[in-house]
């Protein structure tokens, strides 16, 4: 029988086995191998036809056809030519082929079939033209999704199938694949094998070079990345290979080195005039003032001529020179002490670190005939070295003309090399200062300023020049104003507030001593006056009227107390009442440790259960305490029910009874649909026993493993909606779980989901998942905030944290978070803003969700009443569940951060955000036949199957992009 096939996908034999590179979300590289059938090196084909037919478009098209269907037994092999491994150990083989429908075929009896069989065998060399069917092993026999009919090719209508198959590990150099038909009507269009790897990746300064997965595809490769050029590590740089060829998880990082800045991945050197001082990701800087660099990868700027860094200077602090010298320097003497006072240089060098020293001199009448003054005189505090703009000179000899040089210096004075600023001050010591004005009265006063005068001094010695008039009111900081007459109005004051008031008067010869302080206040105007007048007039009044009420009151409470106490316990029985109703809506959860006896506690919490109304059906599971049992409990007047009982095992100490039974104390104060149900306990007979409802389909993280890809996002959706109500109710009721994980849900045989595991840190204790922080407490790393591993702060938001793992769990199907990272690791890259990806087929709203879970500051995290809220609205409105977070994931601009997405609740909204809206129609029109494809696929499974093909297909979308092609 001959086939006319229309193949219009063959691909052209002159290609040669060749590679390219796909990029990806975490920038997965596939590197393909291609090998095609129809090559003259094929060694081995036995009853399939090499047939070349022409497309539509005329091109030839070559396939490898078969179709024995009218006689029985048979056995045609096609073998490839030997293909290297290159350096894979897990292949893909991806075939297209078309069938023939067997029913289509009314004359064939019984010997048609619809299936072919795929087979390989290993070799370290090509085996040259012998070929021995009995050396190959089966991979899987191939059937075709669609077959075509004849009428389809009267319509020329293809129905091209396309299967891949894994084989793997790969031991030897190279392989063979061989086709084998046992009576189908095949036509073979392309083969393709290829294999994945994590490819030469930069992240975080880091390069990770080509990495091949592990074969087992739950386990993870570890890499260590080599800094770039120019940069040294900070913390050893890691990063994880996964099974798909994505990068996952990057941890560690380097970091420029000094003088160079971190550009698109890789460390440049700093342009001349700009510096970096410190290794890090941070920019060069440009020079600071008074600095500059014509070189380029400079750690320092040198400073311009005549400007200094100090030794202590940091690199990044602008160059600065020499202050100037001190201006207006006055004195004041008496017979012993002559004060000098300066004030500050007007250009300070740019620096704050100044200082003064003053040099004394005695001059005779030529000033060139100077001498230094020698050891008589003395400095108060010294000469040297002082901070304040002042300083006292004692043990001066009368009728000398002394001159003093006050020189200002900073940190790099020193350094200069140019002649010293100062200015000098000549004083003869026969001129006296002024003596002290005399008294100072307050002449009037506002709200705000106050006029003073006071007298003149006794003994002026000289022609006054002015006042000074200084004032404050907490002696930090003070102001001061000047008078030429002895009166001042001083203006600006607080109203009400006390000011300290000095006044000194000036001569040529200085200033005389300031008065001793006098403390003066702006008084109210008259209007405040009255007001605060009229205020303590009406509290005066009803301090009296007050009083007068109470003692009226209290009389007649005296006399009709015995008639009234009768009502007034009828008003506080009600208060009570209606305050006891408050609290039993606002009902708290009350920790069994806070009883003395925690026995109490259980018979307070939980009833007592004759163990002959129990009867024990079979083992189903072991606990911390002892075996887990199913059974079914009767209670009179009602139906069995069927119970798990956990069972203390005999030979327990006390403190074992307790801890055991401190989870039925716990237990028995919840009372919610999405809580473990106690039924009760048995403590008076041994074994001890706690007896509560039975969940058929056991935890929840073996559950999912054991039925991987069987559910519905909604259904997973709805189980997340129960644990998430359970978490609500506990929040409310004040109860911490700590433990919160897929392991510790239980689920029914409707798919409902129930917290269980209770008991505070024993349940941390049992747990082995838990490991020791360095805080003490045993934690279970993986789900717990990291608030609650640094500092032990367990609280709903650290369960909310929990919760947002556990959602992830459900979302992957039991899939170990962080997979086998180890706990230090986990710790590390949440430190570091590392969040889990979402899971294959996730819709992006609860991989949002998780993120929202996952916020390091704890208060934003959601409540849980938030997060049942929104559950609600998901599964009120589906449709926001079909945007998964493989379509629409926008890469981050540095690796390690948490690629970031919008929401969408519909695709028109998603292209609007991406500001593509015009494509809306064609977009439609495209989703609208990949839908048509999909009729019939309800499982999970097969549905994350495709969405990874559609993933495929947008890694090709990105690779021709970057190819420069136009969508
Ligand atoms: O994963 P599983 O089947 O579910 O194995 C464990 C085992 O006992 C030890 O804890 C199962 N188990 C615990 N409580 C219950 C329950 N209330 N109903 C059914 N199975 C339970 C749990």
């Amino acid at each position: 029988m001959f086939f006319l096939l229309l193949l219009p996908q063959w691909i052209s034999t002159s290609e040669t086995i060749g590679a390219y590179t796909w990029g990806s979300r975490v920038c997965v590289c596939v590197c393909i191998i291609r090998i095609f059938l129809g090559f003259p090196t094929l060694l081995f084909s036995f009853q399939w036809d090499a047939i070349t037919e022409m497309d539509e478009h005329n091109r030839p098209i070559h396939t490898y056809q078969v179709c024995n269907v009218m006689e029985p037994n048979q056995n045609n092999w096609l073998q490839t030519n030997w293909v290297s491994r290159d350096a894979a150990q897990k292949i893909y083989v991806e075939m297209k082929f078309t069938l023939r429908d067997c029913n289509s075929i009314p004359w064939v009896l019984g010997t048609c079939k619809e299936t072919f069989n795929l087979y390989y065998v290993e070799s370290d060399e090509p085996h040259g033209v012998k070929f021995k069917p009995s050396q190959y092993t089966k991979i899987d026999t191939i059937a075709a999704d669609e077959s075509f009919t004849q009428m389809d090719l009267g319509d020329r209508i293809l129905k091209l199938n396309t299967e891949v198959r894994e084989v793997g590990p790969i031991n030897k150099k190279g392989f063979y694949l061989a086709f084998q038909d046992i009576g189908a009507c095949i036509a073979l269009v392309s083969v393709r094998v290829y294999y994945k790897k994590c490819p030469f990746t930069v992240r975080n300064l880091a390069m990770f070079p080509d990495t091949i997965p592990r074969v087992d595809s739950s386990s993870l490769v570890e890499v260590r990345g080599s800094c770039v050029k120019s940069a040294e590590e900070r913390d050893t740089p890691k990063l994880y290979c996964g099974a798909d060829g994505d990068w996952l998880v990057p941890l560690g990082r380097c970091i420029c080195s000094v003088g160079y800045e971190e550009l698109d991945g890789s460390c440049h050197a700093c342009r001349p005039g700009f510096y970096k001082a410190f290794a890090g990701n941070v920019k060069c800087s440009k020079c600071p003032p008074h600095s500059l660099t014509h070189i380029e990868a400079t750690s320092v700027c040198q400073c311009e001529k005549g400007y200094f860094r100090a030794e202590k200077d940091p690199p990044t602090m602008a160059c600065t020179r020499p202050p100037s010298a001190p201006r207006n320097v006055v004195f004041n003497i008496n017979e012993t002490a002559l004060m000098l006072e300066w004030s500050p240089p007007s250009d300070t060098g740019g620096r704050k670190d100044l200082t003064y020293s003053v040099v004394c001199k005695k001059c005779g009448s030529d000033a060139s005939q100077c001498e230094v003054c020698g050891g008589g005189i003395r400095f108060v505090p010294r000469h040297t070295g002082l901070t304040n703009s002042s300083v006292t000179v004692l043990d001066f000899v009368s009728h000398v003309n002394y001159t003093f040089e006050i020189e200002a210096t900073n940190g790099v004075s020193e350094l200069s090399f140019s002649p010293k600023q100062f200015t000098a001050i000549t004083v003869t010591t026969d001129q006296d200062a002024p003596t002290l004005i005399g008294m100072v009265r307050k002449d009037w006063a506002s709200q705000n300023s106050i006029a003073l005068s006071w007298q003149e001094p006794d003994f002026p010695h000289g022609a006054i020049l002015d006042y000074e008039i200084k004032y404050y009111e907490k002696q930090l900081s003070y102001s001061s104003t000047r008078s030429k007459a002895p009166s001042v109005i001083v203006t600006g004051l607080k109203p009400a507030t006390k000011y300290i008031f000095h006044i000194r008067v000036r001569t040529a010869a200085g200033y005389s001593g300031y008065t001793s302080p006098s403390s003066l206040c702006a008084s109210l105007s008259a209007s405040d006056m009255a007001a605060e007048q009229g205020q303590i007039l009406v509290i005066a009044t009803a301090a009296v009227g007050g009083f007068t009420l109470l003692v009226i009151l209290t009389l007649f409470f005296l006399i009709t107390v015995p008639s009234k106490i009768k009502n007034l316990r009828i008003i506080f029985k009600s208060l009570n009442h209606i305050y006891r109703a408050k609290i039993r809506r606002l009902k708290t959860y009350i920790d069994p440790d806070t009883y003395e006896d925690p026995s109490l506690a259980v018979h307070e919490f939980a009833k007592e259960i004759d163990p002959s109304r129990i009867r024990i059906e079979r083992v189903i599971g072991a606990g911390e305490f002892g075996e887990v049992c199913s059974g079914r409990l009767k209670t009179p007047g009602k139906r069995e029910i069927p119970v798990a009982i956990k069972t203390l095992k005999g030979g327990y100490m006390d403190r074992q009874r307790r801890d055991f039974l401190r989870e039925a104390s716990i237990m028995g104060q919840f009372d919610h649909p999405n809580i473990i149900r106690l039924e009760g306990v048995v403590t008076k007979s041994k074994p001890v026993m706690i007896v509560v409802e039975y969940m058929e389909n056991g935890s929840l993280d073996s559950f999912l493993r054991k039925h991987d890809g069987h559910f519905t996002v909604i259904q997973l959706v709805g189980m997340l909606r129960g644990i998430a109500s359970g978490m609500k109710y506990l929040s409310d009721m004040g109860y911490v779980h700590r433990d919160l994980a897929a392991r510790n849900i239980l689920v029914n045989s409707n798919l409902m989901c129930k917290v269980s595991d209770f008991g505070l840190s024993r349940v941390l204790e049992d747990d082995p998942e838990a490991a020791y922080t360095t805080s003490g407490g045993k934690i279970p790393i993986r789900w717990t905030a990291p608030e609650a591993i640094a500092y032990r702060k367990f609280s709903s938001a650290s369960d909310a944290w929990s919760y947002g793992i556990v959602m992830w769990e459900v979302m992957s199907y039991g899939e170990r978070p962080y997979w086998e990272m180890s706990n230090q690791d986990v710790i590390l890259s949440i430190e570091e803003g590392y969040r889990l990806p979402a899971p294959m087929g996730c819709p992006a709203s609860l991989h949002q969700l998780m993120l929202h879970c996952w916020q390091k500051e704890r208060n934003l995290r959601p409540k849980f009443s938030d997060i049942v809220s929104f559950l609600d609205k998901l599964i009120r409105n589906p449709s926001t569940l079909h945007t998964l977070v493989e379509d629409i994931l926008v890469m981050p601009d540095s690796p390690g951060e948490v690629p970031e997405y919008p929401l969408f609740v519909s695709v028109s909204d998603w292209l609007d955000s991406i500001k593509m809206g015009q494509y809306k129609n064609n977009f439609m029109a495209a989703v609208y036949n990949l839908l048509s494809l999909q009729i019939g696929v309800a499982l999970i499974g097969h549905q994350r199957r495709i969405v990874s093909s559609l993933q495929t297909l947008r890694l090709h979308m990105m690779h021709i992009q970057e190819k420069g092609f136009h969508v």
